[in-house]
């Protein structure tokens, strides 16, 4: 099996009722810049990464997979997934310029599709080529009714129907807005909404600074929280350690760290609880199995974030004993060709052979047009 062809691919997809904020950013579409990577059997190979939606900059992403790295890759067989990561990160010349960033999410959407190859070449889901097992349980937790953009009332009637109608027992909350009293408000209206029974996790995306997380991170405590999320600035590890050391409620974080030396860093610290590594922000399944098993070690629990969209990261926690809940975010279901699917509150195994981002027709139309 031989690499013919790479050809690019940009996806914008809408999220939900038009624009979504946290306490970061503000977004209307969600990007999966990426690569098709064809074959001279016939397969062919989907990886994306998971961005903002901003053209100019998914082009910098899919430039870098074509041209940067592209050409070490024809010729090669993608089979040899781990060798050819290995190849992709120290021959390439753009590794001069950066090992997190850009270059770090085109390796990982290359990752992505040439374990996509691996397991349709291999005519199985991932999750098995992994060695992993459609008995295991993987819970859903839902990020999409908290947004900080929607009124309390949305948020609270949001989340409501997620447990009610959609089965959830467990919903994030985005928190980290201007005036700390108006976060303890909602998470205490939701809180009350749903009883003492439902997981809330909350979600500052970086904001606050070391005192202020310090100071509402404790008041959280009140309404029993999983976790508090990216208190804090994103890379300020000795900051996360005082604060782990300083609240009584856990920390998550991980969905900005690039490589698996940040996440040794943190984990090594004492920094982080629930550990969020996210497959398209590490350069793809090879980086995020290590940092999976490093967690392990540490006897740590693996929550992915899911910048996929959930499709590979299903693949991943049916597949990874550090797994066994997994955020879910709709905004690729219409657009991929098997969108992950929960039936009450738990992640049904994928069954179709592949790594889970194969576009479907109506995504390939439209990249086509754009
Ligand atoms: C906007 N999940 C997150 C949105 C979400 C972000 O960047 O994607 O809030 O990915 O933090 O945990
Ligand atoms: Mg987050």
């Amino acid at each position: 099996m031989k690499i013919t062809q790479l050809e690019p691919i940009i996806l914008h997809a809408p999220v939900t009722r038009g624009g979504i904020a946290d306490s970061t950013h503000k977004l209307s579409h969600w990007g999966a810049p990426g690569v098709a990577i064809h074959t001279d059997t016939g397969h062919v190979g989907y990886g994306f990464s998971g961005t903002h939606a901003h053209l100019a900059t998914d082009r910098l992403i899919v430039d870098c997979i074509l041209h940067s790295f592209g050409p070490l890759l024809l010729g090669e067989d993608p089979r040899e997934v781990l060798a050819l990561w290995e190849k992709l990160h120290k021959q390439a010349e753009i590794y001069w310029v950066g090992r997190a960033g850009i270059t770090h999410l085109a390796l990982g959407a290359i990752d992505i599709a040439l374990w996509d190859l691996k397991a349709k070449e291999a005519g199985v889901p991932l999750w098995k080529l992994l060695g992993g097992s459609a008995q295991k349980k993987v819970e859903a937790y839902n990020t999409d009714g908290g947004w900080l953009n929607w009124p309390l009332e949305t948020v609270v009637s949001d989340c409501k129907r997620l447990v009610e109608e959609g089965g959830y027992r467990a919903v994030k909350l985005k928190i980290g807005g201007p005036n700390p009293r108006e976060d303890l408000r909602r998470v205490e209206a939701v809180r009350q909404a749903l009883g003492p029974d439902i997981r809330i996790m909350t979600d500052v995306n970086g904001r606050w600074t070391l005192p202020q997380a310090i100071q509402t991170g404790s008041r959280l405590q009140d309404f029993d929280i999983v976790w508090i999320e990216e208190p804090i600035y994103f890379d300020d590890v000795e900051g996360h350690r005082r604060l782990a050391e300083t609240i009584a409620t856990p920390i998550a974080l991980g969905e900005q760290l690039y490589t698996a030396s940040h996440f040794r860093d943190f984990i090594h610290a004492g920094a982080v609880h629930y550990v969020q590594p996210d497959v398209v922000r590490l350069a793809g399944i090879t980086e995020f199995w290590q940092v999976a098993d490093l967690a392990r070690c540490y006897s740590l629990p693996v929550v992915p974030h899911v910048g996929d969209m959930c499709q590979v990261h299903q693949h991943l926690c049916f597949a990874h004993p550090a797994c066994a809940l997994l955020e879910y975010i709709p905004w690729l279901r219409d657009w991929m060709e098997t969108p992950a699917k929960i039936v009450d509150g738990y992640y049904v195994a994928p069954e179709a052979p592949g790594a889970g981002m194969t576009p479907n027709r109506r995504a390939l139309e439209e990249i086509n047009r754009a």
